[in-house]
């Protein structure tokens, strides 16, 4: 038995002879569903015996393996497990640092005795179950800071197994950004206290998004009967694009994630999605949608930020005086905003149809935050409070005094549309005054 390394011009013929045979013709995949396009780009790797084809798998440029395929008769003989560690061993020469799949589920556990890990729930891919599953190789800190570290500017380092932070440093502040689910998670600019809050009791592992920071919601936010709250782009590992020192000696960080089947399966749309945070005196997180298939899509879109206060009970929010908004404690009915937003109970709101910015006014450390955004028509503002706060495992005992949310939206009735081509950028900026 021999595997070799191949490309789609040299080896089509006997790749696509293999996936015929077992995708189409035996497990009835539809052949618009098997040729995706995306061979001709993607790294094949090709198993024959005496000459004759028996097996193949490839890889995509951002650590997609797939379209893993051995011939009826000769399975359970070790061909599976071939063409997997070959592409492995692939994946770490080209230092990608993490790579992901889409397992039909019965071979799950085949997989998991590889490291790949469970992400999400179960999806269906041409009528068949299957479950996203991830393994970051074991230096993944280390691939990305070969290709991405700044000396005394940023660095990977990991915060959990497999979990790579950016810890970034300028001269005006410092700040952190997990690569899973591009969460920003820490920035604190100098000579001030941090602002953003994450939990004591936060959880980081696999495919479970951080309790704090800011977890970006897409492609809808809130809550979709029998869908992950906010989305599936916060628990997965996202793809970092760039890291640079800009002109104000500001550090810039690119992060993204596209479509694959896994998230067709729950949202059947072709994007991007791309996240661009540049850390300085101010905090600018940028949001940019791209439609980068044929037919447009409508979403609603957030970046959920939780901000450190010095006592929730003192804390009042500013600018959205005479805004109406939906009231979550209240089955979603519309009020008016009268004044600041001031807290004594658990307090949920989407304040629909403004562009304000929000002053959160923070006596107790004495200070204001301003939250200044574009391309955002929402901004929800919540509290957990006691009640509410007991029911999440990630969030320790009266951590509800020490944060509030000013969420920068697109939610309830204000949805967005992306038209093939298009793109939407939804843009929050951070100042401490
Ligand atoms: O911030 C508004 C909200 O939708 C709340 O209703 C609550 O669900 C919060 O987001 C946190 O959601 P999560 O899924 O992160 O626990």
């Amino acid at each position: 038995m021999k595997i070799s390394k191949v490309t789609w011009a040299d080896a089509q013929a006997e790749l696509s002879a293999i996936r015929r045979t077992v995708f189409i013709e035996e497990q009835k995949v539809p052949e618009s569903l098997e040729w995706d396009g995306e061979d001709a780009h993607a790294l094949h790797v090709l198993v024959t015996e005496d000459a004759a084809p028996v097996g193949c798998g490839r890889m995509l440029a951002d650590g997609h393996i797939g379209r893993m395929a051995v011939l009826q008769n000769h399975r359970g003989r070790g061909v599976g497990r071939l063409i997997l560690k070959t592409l492995l061993m692939e994946a770490e020469k080209l230092r990608r640092g993490r790579v992901f799949l889409n397992a039909q589920t019965r071979a799950a556990g085949f997989y998991a005795k590889y490291g790949f890990i469970r992400v999400g729930g179960e999806f269906p891919d041409a009528n068949i179950p299957h479950v996203r599953m991830e393994k970051t190789l074991d230096n993944f800190s280390e691939t990305l800071n070969s290709r991405f570290a700044i000396p005394g500017r940023l660095r990977f380092q990991d915060s959990g197994p497999g979990l790579p932070v950016a810890e970034i440093t300028t001269p005006d502040a410092i700040a952190r950004v997990a690569v899973q689910g591009g969460q920003v998670l820490e920035w604190q600019p100098a000579g001030h206290k941090p602002v953003i809050w994450v939990s004591k009791a936060a959880v980081y592992q696999p495919g479970k998004g951080v309790r704090g920071g800011v977890p970006v919601c897409f492609p809808w936010f809130g809550q979709i009967e029998g869908k992950a709250v906010h989305g599936f782009a916060r628990t997965r590992m996202w793809e970092v694009r760039e890291a640079k020192v800009d002109l104000a000696d500001t550090v810039v960080l690119r992060l993204g994630i596209k479509d694959d089947e896994s998230t067709r399966a729950i949202w059947d749309h072709a994007f991007d999605l791309e996240l661009i945070v540049t850390v300085g005196a101010a905090l600018k997180m940028e949001l940019v949608t791209r439609n980068t298939g044929a037919v447009p899509f409508t979403l609603t879109d957030g970046l959920h930020t939780y901000f450190r206060v010095g006592d929730i009970r003192q804390t009042k929010v500013h600018g959205l005086d005479g805004a109406a908004y939906l009231d979550k404690t209240r089955d979603f009915k519309q009020f008016t905003q009268s004044g600041a937003v001031t807290f004594c109970e658990e307090t949920d709101r989407v304040y629909i149809n403004t562009t304000a910015d929000c002053l959160i006014e923070d006596p107790v450390s004495g200070r204001i935050l301003r939250v200044a955004k574009a391309g955002s028509s929402s901004t929800v503002v919540w509290n957990p409070w006691t009640e509410k706060e007991k029911g999440f495992a990630d969030m320790a005992a009266g951590e509800y005094k020490d944060m509030v949310c000013v969420e920068t939206v697109n939610a309830g009735p204000d949805e967005i549309t992306v038209v093939p081509g298009g793109k939407h950028s939804l843009l929050a900026f951070i100042g401490v005054e």
